[in-house]
């Protein structure tokens, strides 16, 4: 079977790609002052700002962004493969984690890593969430979409609570020197601005030409087509492209085809109790 689950600090991963040893390495994991990590929940963003980071340093030369995997130029420091795949690896490295804060802080202490955090309206990654479930064979079967909205609530998915990641996560930025914070809606509204954000983040200014070539190879368009981070690479029976893609539709504001009004209105309440004690303001929320 491949939907197995593995518990690991009572928090559920996929057992297809994650071991007690992959998620003991992950919370162990030596940073580097280089390295720059990439923080989601999933569904949040993350295929989308490997893609920038690489671009960016790159140069906006889309070259190594159409020969490389996502999953091998910026491994998850949890999945099995990642010690293997940084050996190999030369040069700074970029990294990825859907971690949540608490498993991450002791080994970020101290570090000078560059972390970027990307977040993404809940309601918006529950409907990504739900389509992913289905198409991948290693996830469990969602049920409806009124069963796996519940047990997203409840914080029982795969990698935890979105709520606790994002409010772990954003709460503790000050204890990490280097942390930058910005949201799928922010990239979609304006991605060049976005490109030139995560360029004076990472200190590797672009020119102009650089920054429009980056802008194109990283659009929605482009990266449907790009077997390198569409996942068709992945074998159908573990992503089967039949049901669904993985770049499904990439808009913002999408869940209104999916949440019926009450749906929507009882995840509003839910929301803002369990976001009280936040001190964020989401876009999607004005
Ligand atoms: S994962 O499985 O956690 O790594 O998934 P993740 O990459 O975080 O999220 C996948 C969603 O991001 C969308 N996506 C994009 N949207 C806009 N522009 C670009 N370039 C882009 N690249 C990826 C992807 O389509 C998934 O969202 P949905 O809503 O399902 O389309």
């Amino acid at each position: 079977r491949l939907d197995v689950t593995e518990t690991f600090k009572g928090i559920c991963f996929p057992g297809h790609l994650h071991t007690q040893e992959s998620l003991r390495y992950a919370t162990e994991f030596k940073f580097q002052d280089t390295d720059t990590l990439i923080v989601t929940y999933p569904k949040s963003g993350t295929t989308w700002m490997q893609e920038i980071v690489t671009l960016i340093s790159c140069k906006g030369d889309p070259a190594k962004s159409q020969m490389q995997p996502n999953w091998t130029r910026a491994p998850w420091i949890e999945q099995y493969y990642c010690s293997d795949v940084l050996k190999a690896a030369q040069g700074p490295r970029l990294l990825s984690t859907h971690l949540p804060y608490k498993l991450l802080a002791p080994a970020l202490q101290r570090s000078k890593a560059k972390v970027i955090y990307v977040a993404r309206n809940p309601k918006d990654v529950i409907v990504s969430y739900y389509h992913f479930h289905k198409m991948a064979n290693f996830l469990k079967d969602p049920g409806t979409f009124t069963e796996f909205l519940s047990t997203f609530q409840e914080g029982t998915v795969y990698y935890g609570s979105w709520f606790d990641h994002v409010k772990e996560w954003t709460s503790n930025a000050r204890n990490i020197d280097n942390f930058l914070y910005i949201t799928y809606e922010e990239m979609w509204e304006d991605l060049r601005s976005s490109l030139e954000k995560v360029s004076r983040f990472l200190q590797c200014p672009l020119m102009e030409d650089e920054l429009s070539s980056a802008q194109k190879s990283c659009s929605f368009s482009t990266m449907k087509e790009n077997s390198m981070v569409n996942y068709t690479l992945v074998p159908q029976e573990i992503m089967d492209h039949s049901k669904g893609k993985f770049m499904r539709k990439g808009q913002i504001g999408d869940w209104v085809n999916t949440f019926s009004t009450e749906q929507s209105r009882n995840f509003d309440i839910s929301y803002a109790s369990k976001m009280a004690d936040s001190v964020l303001t989401f876009v999607w929320e004005t």
